[in-house]
């Protein structure tokens, strides 16, 4: 115990002791600094004091960013992952397509962790994760590594290449997102896009201040993936079409549809009616082996 000690302290430091919690813990330490000698005496224990604080403090933030980690992102079916640049837009393209609600700022490294939103698009349900900036420690390669495509997104063609060096995904498609048009003029829009044309990137140019390209964007981003959409309509129910198509991969079969509705339906279906691209006319009575094309519409019949 320090000389000329307050009692305030003394109990502060007993506090300390005894406590069970850490938040218990905090508290008393708090109090002990607020009540340690100030004489020069007590100089090294002011120090200590203030260094097991810091202490504690970096404890209980990197126990926080832990869980967050641990939560981790499950990924959809369809997922688009945003890199870029900190301030190139990422967050405000990730509002203006989803439904999220990010933390939106011109002074640089905003986002801390990543975030998630869904976008509806021709009754697709599509995930997009808004990634912290590169150059940022919390910037995460493992999430662009599951990722099935890659949406860069620049503010100066520049950009583009020293994105391109922090993906090690070439799996993933990858599509540039040249952000904040509502900049320039039109002879310049007209540059760029000639620039881009050129490298035969897969780009677009948009701002989330006009929504000029948005729905370019969407449709890209839709078509980014190697799927296709297999409407049903369940017997009985002709005047109900489900309004959220089956997600299949390319080549599927009626199988793989009805599999996908529920595991071990297959079984259960004798025939299925047919209509679209890949009927050769509406209503064509097909078995499960027949495979299906994108956007057609199934009806299954059991018994
Ligand atoms: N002029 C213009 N500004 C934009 C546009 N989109 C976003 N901004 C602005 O750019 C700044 C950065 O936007 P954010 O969406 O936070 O950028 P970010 O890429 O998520 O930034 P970090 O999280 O730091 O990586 C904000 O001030 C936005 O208002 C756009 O289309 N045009
Ligand atoms: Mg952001």
């Amino acid at each position: 115990m320090p000389i000329n000690a307050h009692p305030e302290y003394v109990n502060a430091e007993k506090e300390y002791h005894q406590a069970d919690t850490d938040v218990a813990r905090l508290k008393a330490l708090e109090l002990m600094i607020k009540h340690v000698p100030k004489h020069k005496g007590a100089e090294k224990l002011r120090k200590n004091l203030r260094t097991r604080y810091k202490k504690f403090k970096s404890d209980q933030a990197k126990a926080k960013k832990g869980k967050k980690g641990k939560k981790g992102i499950k990924k959809s079916e369809m997922q688009a992952v945003l890199i870029g640049m900190t301030n190139s837009g990422k967050s405000s393209i990730l509002k203006t397509l989803t439904n999220a609600h990010p933390s939106i700022a011109s002074y640089g490294f905003t986002t801390q962790n990543p975030e998630i939103g869904t976008m509806n698009y021709e009754g697709c349900d599509i995930q997009i994760v808004d990634l912290p900036p590169i150059a940022s420690e919390h910037f995460d390669k493992g999430i662009i590594n599951n990722a099935d495509t890659i949406l860069l997104v620049v503010e100066k063609i520049h950009e583009i290449e020293e994105v391109k060096k922090e993906i090690t995904n070439k799996r993933a498609k990858q599509i540039i997102i040249f952000n904040k048009t509502d900049l320039y003029d039109k002879n310049t829009k007209r540059k760029i896009t000639a620039t881009l044309k050129s490298k035969r990137y897969n780009h677009i140019l948009m701002s989330t201040f006009t929504n000029e390209g948005i729905e370019d964007l969407k449709k890209k981003i839709l078509k980014s993936f190697p799927i296709i959409r297999i409407y049903t309509r369940h017997p009985g129910k002709k005047e109900k079409l489900d309004d959220k198509p089956v997600i299949l991969k390319p080549h599927s079969t009626l199988r793989d549809v009805a599999e996908k509705i529920l595991h071990g339906y297959s079984k259960k279906v004798k025939y299925a009616k047919i209509t679209g691209p890949s009927s050769k006319f509406a209503g064509q009575k097909v078995g499960l082996k027949h495979v299906v094309k994108d956007k057609d519409l199934v009806e299954f019949f059991t018994e």
